[in-house]
């Protein structure tokens, strides 16, 4: 069986992770980290926890030995706009925590999994259906990031033969877990406020696409990637996957056709949206089907609807 530590294991992201993987391999194997504990309460009381904070490399390396873990999903990071805020932090959890998770895999024998981005990509690299191997020439803090972390894993790979996985996520829409300091948060924020008010004010423009994914693709993502065969794997860090591409447009048009007054206005980031401006408008996952069967489930249409569908009944606002 199985032993795995997630960091960030309270955030978006790993909330959601961490309940499959404990579904699927027990609780007791899944070994749950963060600097939090005022979140997710029930996910800390249903299985192993421990306070980390991925830059302590000494209590990360005592968490993996004595709970003799041999995967770590490393999910600690901090998204574009906190990056942009505070480039100096971002730099110092985003590389040094992933430094860290590799360092002591390569001396424990442990696989990774590291989220990559869409933000790895910057503004020379093509836009439309960006390839899987192409210009990756950020101008964010956190895209740099991403792609130092992106050759890191690699570098560990090749070099120590620390099996190292990872892929570039686009926006990842949920209803669970809010996310935080993202350029594609208004994606979320969106089916929130159609639900409490029947409006929104969006910080990016009307027409800005971007990837998105819903968060159970999201989901099977990682774990299908880490459960793929190995010898299937030509990339490794990181595979391109996207399951939609939209515009806060897009997604007011779709909120229409269940909450017909529905209105969108704007308050537009000039950070966040230089940010997105800078990523591409949609890519293109054909490795990630090729090499370990990528294929999402949900659409625009389809997320709408479970999205509405769940915060009304949360909210007590009928919608359908
Ligand atoms: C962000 O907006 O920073 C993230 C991402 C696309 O990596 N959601």
């Amino acid at each position: 069986m199985k032993r795995i530590l997630i960091t960030g294991a309270l955030g978006q992201l790993g909330s959601e992770i961490a309940l499959a993987l404990r579904n699927k391999y027990g609780s007791d194997n899944v070994i749950l980290t963060d600097i939090r504990t005022d979140v997710n309460k029930d996910l800390i009381k249903a299985g192993p926890f421990e306070i980390l904070d991925c830059r302590d490399g000494k209590a990360l390396h005592g968490i993996v030995e004595k709970s003799k873990v041999d995967t770590i999903y490393h999910l600690a990071a901090l998204l574009s706009a906190t990056s942009e805020a505070n480039p100096a932090l971002a730099w110092d959890i985003n590389m040094n925590g992933l430094f860290n998770v590799l360092e002591i895999s390569r001396q424990s024998g442990c696989a990774v999994f590291t989220p990559s981005s869409i933000g790895a990509f910057g503004p020379t690299t093509p836009a439309n259906f960006t390839p899987q191997d192409t210009l990756q020439r950020p101008t964010s803090m956190y895209g740099v990031t991403k792609v130092a972390g992106e050759l890191l894993c690699d570098y560990y790979y090749h070099k120590y033969e620390v099996d190292t996985r990872g892929v570039r996520f686009p926006g990842i829409i949920s209803n669970v877990t809010p996310p935080g300091g993202g350029t594609t948060d208004w994606a979320v924020d969106i089916y929130y406020e159609a639900i409490k008010n029947e409006k929104y004010t969006c910080f990016l423009k009307g027409d800005t696409c971007l990837d998105m994914m819903y968060m159970p693709d999201a989901v099977q993502a990682a774990v299908k990637l880490m459960e793929a065969p190995a010898e299937k794997l030509r990339h490794r860090n990181a595979f391109n996957v996207t399951a939609m591409s939209f515009s806060p447009e897009d997604a007011a048009a779709y909120i229409r056709k269940y909450i017909p007054n529905f209105k969108l206005s704007y308050d537009v980031d000039p950070v966040r949206q230089g940010i997105a401006n800078s990523w591409p408008n949609s890519l293109e996952d054909y490795a990630a089907r090729v090499e370990w069967g990528w294929e999402p489930k949900f659409d625009l249409e389809k997320m709408t609807i479970d999205m509405l569908s769940v915060l009304s009944k949360r909210f007590g606002k009928p919608v359908f």
